[in-house]
């Protein structure tokens, strides 16, 4: 049997187990819809080709039943039942012989539809109920999709929005799209690169986009387009696209207005300014703050919002790009109009594999802060290297910034709950293309998965979401889900371990970002360079980020700089983030820092090859062409493991001048 992967994790087939069908079979006489809408009549037709695949049942679709053994889709008014839920949240129940699916919203049913499926798909029971409410109430995913097709970062072919065939021509895919996201509870899609084209806001382009918002808006998920600040010149013809200019102003209330007339619930726009040479408000003397309340403004008389991304630094070769969008962003703290976000990436830098939170989380009480992952693998081995993603959200999302005390974690700086923030946002960036299976590597599509589940409920362990996904994508025998977990649990830490262990991070190929450049000494912009980061030297590795240099630090809690501060404290994945240790220095391991360096390197290559080795034993539970493709992705893997291993600690050998341990030893 193979499987090309594009549908991916509803797939629907048929359950083989005979007695988990018929207890399942007990509510496929009809499914019920209470009033005409279209989220409702998407939910419905969703329960029916779900049953029809599943079950194996014909069942249809009917208004107002009276009857028992189906499913009764409602949106309640029922305070006592719906008050438990907030936003879009739902409950799952039997009542009189029916299971009733029910929310205060459309969307919200269509959500408990998807769970309900979920559950079946991976054999669970319904005897219990169900309620269950999203903690964040944006779920976004932001396309890094140009106009010309091609995808910024995008290692699973071309864009999924086909501009030159749009308005006309809806392609198949927008629809898989929509119920794809929708079942994770995904509500948000910003449908173009941060790096904008002005081309998105013309009249040509938002036809398209309308069309695309026409396909998406049944399944609950709103479009947002990526802006370019200097719009009002370049499409309006003005002289400046100053945000204090009323011309400038008139231009974007007026453009606000006509993009409403395409798209009436148009999400807003999110906008990368005065970042990697793109346009922005300091282009004219003006602050972040300007800027995105001129667009807050358009955006008075609408729903929509602004979200305003906080990846700025400032290319100075001596400063420290950790604590630079800090120190753009603190002073402007309480300045921002209401409706504007604030989108801040997971980690002070970029992407990298591991990153410690960024420090603007717990330090703006006054502004909404939403949160920006990275799903696409830019830094994580693209589209060939295995790398399960859910560990590395939560680690970030379950660190504790102290700002309010013990317990205030990321996530709940995120969700709003600290700070009070109803516009509560997590963004990812989208790994999707126009690859047959999506997303490239076949186990890429996991994190695009894990993703939504985290955006709908963080609180959901890493081992869950990658059993909810193993089991509806690649098998449900019970114990090759076990195997594949383990597989995927132990990709990241094994990705780390060859390419930038102990804490090291952006010492990668110039422009492709893929495999190892350590030597990298002159780049385009001074602060991306490799050195500029690892500061190797004949005493030591890593980057002082305590007072005897950066003192980014400090930007952190008490709490954090107790630990993370102090080398002799400072876990050892995150070292060379806050540390310049020396090569000699003895580690809680027991190794030197070298001999560290060294095994972590080694092991990485070794845990790829066990990864190889247990791939190979489940050939039997996996499809033909997934297994293939992803046995052949894993010997690539292997090979590029050991170009990282072999290009970093040759190179750090030349200022260690200390030889490869004979013999590695793992750590105490
Ligand atoms: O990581 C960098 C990427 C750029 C990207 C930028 C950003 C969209 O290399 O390709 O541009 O981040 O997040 O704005």
């Amino acid at each position: 049997m193979a499987d090309d992967g594009s549908r991916l994790w509803l797939k629907y087939d048929l359950i083989k187990d005979q007695k988990q069908k018929l207890s399942y079979q007990k509510y496929t006489k009809f499914i019920s819809i209470s009033a005409n809408h279209p989220t409702l009549q998407k939910t419905a037709e969703e329960l029916q080709m779900g049953f029809a695949g599943l079950l194996g049942t014909k069942t249809n679709i009917v208004s107002n039943n009276s009857q028992a053994g189906g499913v009764v889709l409602e949106v309640s008014t029922n305070q006592a039942l719906t008050n438990d839920l907030a936003n879009d949240g739902f409950a799952i129940f039997a009542q009189k012989g029916n299971l009733v699916i029910s929310s205060k919203s459309e969307a919200g049913v269509l959500y408990g539809a998807f769970e309900l499926l979920r559950r079946i798909q991976t054999g669970q029971s319904l005897n219990e109920n169900i309620v269950s409410s999203p903690k964040i109430k944006i779920r976004m995913l932001n396309h890094w999709d140009n106009a010309n097709g091609t995808v910024e970062r995008g290692y699973a072919g071309s864009s999924i929005w086909k501009w030159n065939e749009l308005p006309f021509r809806i392609d198949p895919r927008y629809i898989a799209y929509a119920r794809a996201n929708a079942s994770l509870g995904i509500n948000a899609t910003s449908i173009n690169n941060v790096n904008a084209s002005s081309r998105f806001l013309t009249a040509e382009y938002l036809e398209k986009i309308k069309a695309v918002a026409d396909v998406l808006r049944p399944y609950g998920i709103k479009v947002f387009i990526s802006v370019n600040f200097r719009s009002p010149r370049t499409l309006g013809g003005l002289k400046t696209s100053d945000p204090l200019d009323p011309e400038v102003r008139k231009w974007w209330n007026e453009k606000t207005k006509e993009i409403h007339q395409y798209i009436p619930d148009f999400g807003g726009y999110l906008v990368k300014a005065n970042s990697e040479g793109e346009p922005g408000p300091q282009d004219y003397g003006r602050t972040h703050a300007d800027g995105a309340n001129m667009l807050a403004e358009a955006m008075k008389p609408f729903s929509g919002i602004v979200i305003w991304r906080a990846f700025v630094y400032n290319a100075d070769p001596n400063g420290d790009r950790f604590k630079e969008a800090y120190e753009q962003f603190k002073p402007l703290d309480g300045k921002f109009d209401e409706k504007v976000i604030v989108q801040v990436k997971n980690g002070p830098i970029d992407f990298m594999p591991r990153e410690p939170f960024h420090p603007m989380f717990g330090n703006f009480p006054n502004t909404k802060l939403g949160i920006e992952f990275q799903i696409t693998q830019e830094y994580l081995g693209q589209s060939t290297h295995l790398t399960y993603l859910a560990p590395m959200f939560k680690e970030c999302l379950d660190t504790d910034t102290y700002s309010k005390g013990k317990g205030s974690t990321v996530a709940k700086v995120i969700d709003g709950s600290l700070y009070n923030n109803p516009n509560s946002l997590i963004a990812g960036v989208a790994n999707t293309g126009s690859d047959a299976n999506w997303c490239g590597h076949p186990f890429n599509q996991a994190n695009w998965y894990a993703f939504g589940r985290l955006a709908w409920d963080y609180t959901l362990s890493s081992e869950k979401i990658a059993n909810e996904w193993i089991g509806m994508t690649l098998t449900n025998d019970e114990k090759a889900k076990i195997q594949i977990n383990e597989i995927m649990q132990k990709s990241l830490p094994t990705y780390i371990s060859y390419t930038y262990p102990l804490g090291l991070h952006h010492m990668m190929g110039e422009g492709h970002h893929y495999g190892p450049e350590p030597w990298l000494t002159k780049a385009a912009r001074p602060d991306w360079t490799s050195i500029y980061y690892h500061k190797a030297d004949s005493v030591g590795l890593g980057f002082d980020r305590t007072g005897k240099l950066s003192n980014a630090i400090k930007l952190y809690s008490k709490e954090i700089n107790e630990t993370w501060g102090n080398p002799e404290k400072c876990d050892l994945n995150y070292l060379l983030w806050f540390h310049h240790i020396a090569w000699n220095k003895k580690l809680s391991t027991g190794n030197t820092l070298w001999e560290e360096l060294c095994y972590r390197y080694y092991n990485g290559v070794v845990e790829v090859q066990k990864l190889q080795k247990d791939w190979l034993k489940l050939q039997p539970y996996i499809d033909t062409e997934t297994f293939a493709s992803v046995n052949a992705r894993l010997k690539t893997q292997e090979k590029e493991s050991i170009w990282w291993r072999d290009a970093c600690v040759l190179y750090f050998k030349d200022f260690s001048k200390m030889p490869i341990p004979n013999s590695l030893t793992p750590p105490n």
